[in-house]
């Protein structure tokens, strides 16, 4: 964006957001996505990004790949029909009577984020080859919760962030689903237009996408003991409450603590610096589903904006998705461990 550009909309006070430095570079390059060579079956890589095909199919062979620690469920299914998975990684998944503690992911919320979806699946294959970390904990994912966006964002629109749900206005597509949860809804930060990128919906719970991770968080609300958001980019932990700077979270400081602890064990194992950030006011948004999960009373809740800072922006070069997989996985081990520590506390 040109510096006359954005002075002008500085000075008619218009809202506005740098999504790539430089848009030529990113449009002008061929995108190789259509013409990559597909994955076998099965097939995980983060050498490179997954298209929709390649990652249904690596989740979708995951129960029999695992039999005994992977269970499938498809929560619901999207506007256009795709499958929402949850996958449940645990030790002898066979016995579903576990009342273990639950550590919730969810991501691919917003379409053009690719690195979220790769990241959440870098974590399982951590998980599931680092049995011990499955002793004392349920892992649940939902590796895709924006399917029709993504697919959207990889044939039509590299900057797609909504849903594609059809709108009042004939010209316009689209749910905002991080602004679509039943805490605060239509408050600060989102928009009633549905020509905006920050669309509300008409209603809270309005989207089968939403609707399907509600009932998914529901399910085992009380014992969830932490709810990780992916997104990108920024290298940030979130933390509620994001809808206000008014009222503090009334556990503010054990949030930060583990932020810093996940913080830290990043920046050991990669060199990346991530910030801890609460309500400062970067990110005032109501509505989104970080705020709603709190609101139930689970504890450690965090919105996590993955890499990078901003040097390319929604389309991370592929060389850093093992990175930012790494990044997750050492902050994961790290929130495993701490909780697995203070459960052990509070039986002493
Ligand atoms: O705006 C969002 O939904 C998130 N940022 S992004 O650039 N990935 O779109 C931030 C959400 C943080 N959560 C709250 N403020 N509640
Ligand atoms: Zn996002």
């Amino acid at each position: 964006m040109s510096c006359s550009l954005s002075q002008k909309l500085a000075d008619e006070d218009v809202a506005f957001e740098v999504q790539s430095r430089d848009l030529s570079q990113l449009l002008l390059t061929p995108l190789p996505y259509g013409q990559i060579v597909e994955l076998p079956k099965g097939v995980v890589t983060f050498d490179r990004y997954m298209n929709y095909k390649e990652i249904m199919s690596y989740i979708e062979e995951l129960p029999s790949k695992y039999p005994d620690k992977v269970n499938l469920e498809e929560l619901g299914r999207s506007n256009e029909d795709r499958p929402i998975y949850l996958i449940t990684i645990n030790r002898n998944n066979n016995s579903r009577k576990t009342e273990k503690p639950v550590i919730f992911i969810e991501s691919g919320a917003h379409a053009r984020e690719w690195v979220s979806p790769a990241s959440a699946l870098y974590l399982v294959e951590r998980l599931l080859e680092s049995p011990s970390l499955l002793r004392n904990a349920e892992w649940r994912v939902v590796p895709l919760l924006n399917p029709d966006g993504y697919v959207y964002s990889w044939n039509h629109d590299r900057l797609w962030r909504k849903n594609r749900v059809p709108s009042s206005d004939p010209q316009c597509f689209g749910v905002d689903l991080n602004r679509n949860f039943a805490y605060h809804w239509g408050e600060v930060g989102s928009s009633t237009k549905p020509c905006s990128a920050i669309y509300q919906g008409p209603h809270p719970f309005s989207e089968p996408e939403t609707q399907a991770l509600r009932d998914a968080v529901l399910e085992v609300q009380n014992r969830t003991k932490a709810y990780l958001s992916l997104h990108s980019y920024g290298q940030l932990f979130l933390y509620p409450w994001g809808y206000t700077t008014a009222v503090n979270h009334s556990k503010t400081g054990e949030l930060v603590t583990m932020a810093e602890g996940m913080a830290r064990k990043i920046k050991s194992a990669s060199g990346a610096n991530y910030t801890i950030s609460g309500n400062t006011g970067i990110f005032l948004i109501a509505g989104a589903s970080d705020d709603w999960v709190a609101s139930l009373g689970v504890p450690f809740v965090y919105t996590m904006e993955l890499r990078d800072t901003g040097n390319s922006a929604f389309h991370l070069p592929e060389e850093l998705i093992a990175s930012t997989g790494e990044d997750l996985w050492a902050a994961m081990k790290y929130l495993g461990r701490q909780l697995e520590k203070k459960k052990k506390r509070k039986r002493n």
